[in-house]
C-alpha cells in the first residue's frame, strides 16, 4: 500500500497523466488524484495531463482542469503515471523523464514490476482507481473525487460485472457510495449511452463478424468501408469488443480498427480462462490483462485476423 500524501507532501511542483487514449479509469483515476491532492497541498502547483477526452466525459468534475500539450519547460518534483506505465504516456513522457521522481501507480500485468522510482502496481486490482483509493486518507475524499473513482471502477469492471470485481472492489465503492453523487447517472451518460451513428456503425461491425474455433472466437472489424460511410473516429468504436464478447458461446472477441497508415489497433476479450489475451498479444508486442488485452499490428486486418486465429485456434483444441 502507498500513500501518496506521505510520498509527495514535500513537492511544489506536480503532474500527473495516463495513457494515451485515456478511457474511464484513466480520467476518473487522474483527475480524482488530482483534486486530492489539490485539497491536500493547496501551494503546490499540481497539473494533471491527458489527450483530449471524449464528450461523454465533460459531465465529470475537473475535466476542464485537463492539459492536452507537455510542458517542455517545467521540471516535477513529482510526477505521477497512473492506469500504464511509461511507454504508454506518449507525448507526455518527456515531462516523466525529467521529473525529479517519478511515481508509477497501475493494474496492468505487463507492468508488474513498474516503471517509476516508486510503485504501486497490482496487477489483480480492478483499476487504477481503486489503487488510487487506497492510496488516499479517507477524510479528505468528497462527493467529486468519489464520483470520480466510481466511474473509473465502473468502466474498468464494466460496471462490476467482470471477474476483476472482487469483493475489495465492491468494498472501495461502497465506500464510494457514501459521498452523494448521481452514480446511476454518470453509468448511463459515460458508460451506457451511444449516439445513433455509434449504433449504426456498432451493428454494421456485428453484422459482417465472423465465427471461428466452433462458435467459441468471434472477429469483427471496423473496415474502412465503414469508417468513410459514418465518418467514424476511434472514440465511436467504444464497447464494440464487448458487444461482441456476449454473443451466445463466444469466449473471446477481436476487434480491430485502422489506427494510422498500415496499423490495426487490435481489441481482444475474453470472457473464461480458457485464452489468455494477455499472452497473445504479449506475443506480437502488445499487453493488457488476461481477459482483456490489446496491440498494435503493422499490416492489413485480414493478416491480423489471421495471425490471431492461427495463434488462438490450438488454444481452443488443446
Ligand atoms: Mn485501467
Amino acid at each position: 500500500m502507498l500513500n501518496i500524501f506521505e510520498q509527495v507532501k514535500n513537492a511544489k511542483v506536480i503532474g500527473i497523466t495516463a495513457h494515451i487514449r485515456p478511457d474511464g479509469d484513466a480520467i476518473g483515476s487522474t483527475l480524482g488524484m488530482y483534486l486530492y491532492l489539490k485539497k491536500r497541498l493547496p501551494c503546490s502547483d499540481i497539473k494533471v495531463y491527458l489527450d483530449p477526452v471524449d464528450d461523454s466525459f465533460s459531465m465529470m468534475p475537473a475535466v476542464a482542469d485537463i492539459i492536452s500539450s507537455p510542458d517542455e519547460s517545467k521540471v516535477f518534483d513529482a510526477f505521477i503515471i497512473i492506469d500504464c506505465d511509461r511507454e504508454r504516456t506518449g507525448d507526455y513522457r518527456v515531462m516523466a523523464d525529467r521529473a525529479v521522481s517519478v511515481i508509477n501507480i497501475d493494474h496492468h500485468i505487463s507492468n508488474k514490476d513498474g516503471s517509476g522510482d516508486i510503485n504501486y502496481v497490482v496487477p489483480h486490482a480492478s483499476s487504477a482507481s481503486e489503487l488510487v483509493f487506497n492510496t488516499m486518507d479517507k477524510e479528505y475524499i468528497d462527493s467529486d473525487i468519489a464520483s470520480l473513482l466510481y466511474m473509473g471502477i465502473a468502466h474498468d469492471t464494466g460496471v462490476f460485472r467482470f471477474n476483476n470485481t472482487k469483493p475489495d472492489t465492491l468494498r472501495c465503492v461502497a465506500d464510494l457510495l457514501e459521498y452523494e453523487f448521481d452514480a446511476s447517472n454518470i453509468l448511463d451518460v459515460t458508460f451506457f449511452e451511444k449516439t445513433l451513428k455509434q449504433n449504426k456503425i456498432q451493428g454494421e461491425i456485428v453484422l459482417a463478424s465472423r465465427l471461428y474455433c466452433d462458435g467459441r472466437l468471434i472477429v469483427g472489424v471496423a473496415t474502412e468501408d465503414i469508417i468513410e460511410k459514418y465518418a467514424a473516429t476511434k472514440y465511436d468504436f467504444d464497447g464494440v469488443v464487448n458487444q461482441l464478447l456476449l454473443t451466445k458461446g463466444v469466449e473471446t472477441a477481436i476487434f480491430m480498427y485502422p489506427k494510422s497508415e498500415g496499423i490495426y489497433k487490435l481489441s481482444l476479450r475474453s470472457c473464461t480462462d480458457t485464452v489468455d489475451v494477455s499472452a497473445v498479444t504479449m506475443k506480437i508486442g502488445g499487453g493488457g490483462h488476461v481477459r482483456a488485452a490489446g496491440a498494435d499490428y503493422t499490416g492489413t486486418w485480414q493478416e491480423a485476423e489471421k495471425t490471431l486465429v492461427d495463434m488462438i485456434s490450438p488454444i481452443f483444441n488443446k
